[in-house]
């Protein structure tokens, strides 16, 4: 069985702390992974060590930096099955769900050694004879990254790339229940070449991970979670006056016309609210729903949502997995349970969980729920889980006004034929990401990503957009003589 360990300085070595273990939560009675938990004065070893690293790593050219990236992109890629597969097994999204977050970690690795050929700031003209105006790119020096449970290796790649191809070094706190993807990636970028100290992983619990996004000798930090996590740690960040970007909820809509494709729409709904168990912040959870197509298309979503093959993530075959702990299904369940009681009404049947030797796993079967009103918790709290509320709309002005009364603001999907309704999505909706014909979830490397409102914090991630957070400026008034 695999060790837990954190990488310092360098060096791997054994924490401190509380043991960990890393369980199947498809049958939580096996362990993929165990330890000990690094303590606060280890997480401060750490950014010792980033401090101690960061000066040369800055001094570093750019392409040398990308190299890295670029070394570890192959590292990663060849790795794809293997880690794709023990993504599954420890965070429960099937098998080719992992392999695919595994294969798009390589290729945010290969974006961000792209900067180096990208343009590295801008020229003005001065007002003086003589003289440019030029600015520069500075790195920020250590930065906290701080990632949740769902994405085990594509969030910590988009935020630990473009750190260190723009020159900071990192010290990285996962989500304790995903610490295997958290060693891999680590250990790809050691082996790529990474000096000692640049990048350093600390595997521990929420309250030490505090210790971290508190220590005087953090520059910067990059959180993605909950949207209550994230403004403490927001708050915390301001109070040191130190920059955060913070990546967090959503309750995100598809909507639906009366014009759309249907066949295709009840394909994206799908896909968006119960691929990886609707356990992304992406995920719809939200169906709204032209009255004059409600009834068939409802319907047809949850006959095939009720089809889902869910089961054991490493098998062929399966759609859904189970949630990542026990707490989370419970959540999930609590959820749905008081719904109900509030008088949605379920348009799926299944209630049943697999068996045998998954029987102890944290399965919730997919749902899909008919809301009274807008006013139930369904409709305005992130639940996190494989369950998409639904309501009907009398006219597409009324279906964008539903999409848009949530306080978070990440995704949202419009189906439509009509170019002039698509248009008109992307000025009714306050979203950071509008998907026209497609599932709201999914981010491409090159392109922004991030909400507004109760969504995010902060500068965006990916594309040239990180570059924002991960450097800031410097003016320089350039004068020959
Ligand atoms: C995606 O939709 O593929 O935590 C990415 C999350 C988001 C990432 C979603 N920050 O689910």
């Amino acid at each position: 069985m695999t060790v837990i360990e954190h990488l310092v300085g360098g060096r791997w070595r054994a924490g401190g702390g509380a043991a960990i273990a890393d369980v199947e939560p498809a049958r939580p009675g096996r362990e993929i992974a165990s330890g000990t938990a690094a303590t606060a004065a280890e997480v401060g070893d750490a950014v010792t060590a980033a401090r101690a690293a960061a000066d040369a790593w800055m001094r570093t050219p750019y392409h040398e930096r990308a190299g890295v990236l670029v070394r570890a992109a192959g590292l990663v890629d060849a790795a794809a099955d293997a880690w794709g597969a023990e993504l599954a097994a420890e965070e429960g999204k099937t098998r080719p769900e992992g392999v695919g977050e595994v294969r798009r970690a390589a290729e945010i690795l290969r974006y961000c050694a792209g900067e180096a050929d990208r343009e590295a700031g801008e020229l003005y003209a001065s007002p003086r004879r003589g003289e440019r105006i030029l600015v520069t790119r500075r790195p920020l020096g250590v930065v906290a990254v701080v990632t949740p449970f769902n994405f085990p290796i594509a969030i910590p790649a988009w935020k630990i790339a473009p750190a260190l191809v723009h020159g900071n070094c990192v010290v990285w706190k996962p989500a304790s229940t995903v610490p295997l993807l958290a060693m891999r990636l680590a250990a790809a970028l050691q082996d790529a070449g990474l000096p000692p100290g640049v990048l350093n992983l600390v595997v521990t619990d929420g309250r030490t991970g505090t210790a971290l996004v508190q220590h005087p000798g953090v520059d910067a930090v990059t959180f993605t979670g909950s949207t209550g996590v994230g403004r403490s740690i927001a708050a915390s960040c301001a109070a040191r006056g130190v920059p955060v970007q913070a990546e967090l909820g959503g309750k995100n809509a598809a909507v639906v016309l009366a014009d759309a494709d249907l066949d295709l729409a009840a394909e994206q709904v799908l896909l968006g609210a119960f691929r990886s168990s609707g356990q992304k912040c992406t995920a719809t959870s939200r169906l709204v729903v032209d009255a004059r197509v409600a009834d068939g298309f409802v319907a047809e979503v949850a006959r095939r949502a009720d089809a889902l093959v869910v089961g054991d993530p490493l098998a062929d075959g399966v759609q859904m997995g189970p949630l990542v702990t026990a707490a989370a299904a419970r959540t999930v369940t609590e959820g749905v349970g008081s719904a109900v009681a509030q008088g949605a009404r379920p348009l799926t049947v299944r209630d049943e969980r697999p068996g045998g030797e998954l029987a102890d796993g944290y399965f919730v079967p997919p749902a899909v729920l008919e809301l009274p009103t807008t006013g139930l918790a369904l409709w305005r709290e992130e639940l996190f889980g494989p369950v998409l509320a639904v309501v009907r709309a009398g006219s597409t002005a009324e279906a964008f006004a539903l999409a848009a009364d949530t306080d978070y603001g990440l995704s949202a999907a419009v189906f439509t034929t009509d170019l002039g309704a698509a248009l008109d999505a992307v000025d009714a909706l306050d979203v950071g990401v509008l998907h026209v014909n497609s599932e709201t979830a999914g981010a491409d490397p090159h392109v922004p990503f991030g909400g507004a409102r109760h969504s995010g914090y902060g500068p965006k991630e990916q594309g040239r957009a990180s570059r924002e957070f991960f450097t800031h400026t410097t003016t320089v008034y350039l004068r020959g003589r």
